[in-house]
């Protein structure tokens, strides 16, 4: 399944489906930031309206489904997209929606961050749109990207309290239907290094390390699946994806602590 051939010459474009917020902090923005600076164009498909602050999610307005695969369908026809990036989905009928176009599209490579709750606690996701997420769109995806909180809810169980409980839970999920998963160690006890390990049926887990920062910079999640969803634009393999987006999302967090040093 690994794409086209890489090419560092014509600007790819990846298509991001996810919602905005206010802050600037994460969500849509952040994507088209971090695609931008890295020299790759963004369509867009934007799938709620958040009002939010750093701390707090005051406001959340869905768009309509159809307006979703609207937006998708468009930016599909507009120009010719390379790899897809989905955030913030927001409702079921959404991740219905977005399914639907994504089959009539594959395969161009999709990445999901699965955005079930901001950093803050605010809930991103409708209950039921979690059991559609797994059914329908988990299985579409070249690449889901989980941290412990996340997976512990598409596992349906607790959150790991070690690196050996999240790998089972991740190897549940592959099980059941998705096809690679990059299981994010932010939440990891380890203080030193923060390790994402890349699951896929039949393949030896794959580390992934950078040394841990302690920044609180939000909008980790999407600059990471942006990155990545970037790299695969430009023909990367999914190990290479994967460890640029690592290595990009280091370069934004130590840029972001030179700018607030911790007090
Ligand atoms: O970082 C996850 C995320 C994604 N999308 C939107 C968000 C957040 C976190 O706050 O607000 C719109």
């Amino acid at each position: 399944m690994e794409g086209k051939k890489p090419s560092m010459s014509v600007r790819p474009h990846v298509l991001v489906v996810a919602g905005s917020d206010s802050s600037g902090g994460a969500g849509i923005g952040r994507d088209i930031e971090v695609l931008a600076s890295l020299g790759v164009n963004a369509a867009l498909a934007i799938t709620a309206v958040t009002a939010q602050t750093h701390s707090r999610v005051a406001a959340v307005e869905p768009m309509s489904p159809s307006l979703v695969s609207a937006q998708m369908e468009a930016a599909l026809e507009a120009e010719p997209i390379d790899a897809i990036k989905i955030g913030m989905l927001g409702t079921s009928d959404i991740v219905e929606a977005v399914s639907t176009v994504l089959r009539r599209h594959l395969p161009i490579p999709v990445v999901l961050d699965p955005v079930l709750a901001s950093s803050s606690g605010g809930r991103l996701m409708e209950e039921a749109g979690i059991a559609v997420l797994k059914r329908e769109l988990l299985p579409l995806c070249r690449l889901v990207t989980p941290n412990w909180l996340e997976l512990a809810i598409l596992a349906a169980t607790v959150t790991a309290g070690s690196e050996e409980e999240a790998l089972d839970q991740g190897n549940l999920l592959l099980a059941s239907g998705c096809h690679a998963l990059l299981v994010k160690g932010g939440h990891a006890p380890d203080k030193r290094n923060s390790t994402d390990i890349l699951l896929r049926r039949g393949h030896a887990p794959e580390r992934f390390e950078a040394p841990r920062l302690d920044s609180r910079m939000r909008g980790t999640g999407c600059a990471l699946a942006s990155s990545i969803a970037a790299a695969l634009a430009r023909g990367l393999s999914l190990e290479e994806s994967i460890a640029f987006g690592k290595r990009k999302v280091y370069h934004l967090l130590r840029e972001a602590d030179a700018e607030h040093p911790a007090a």
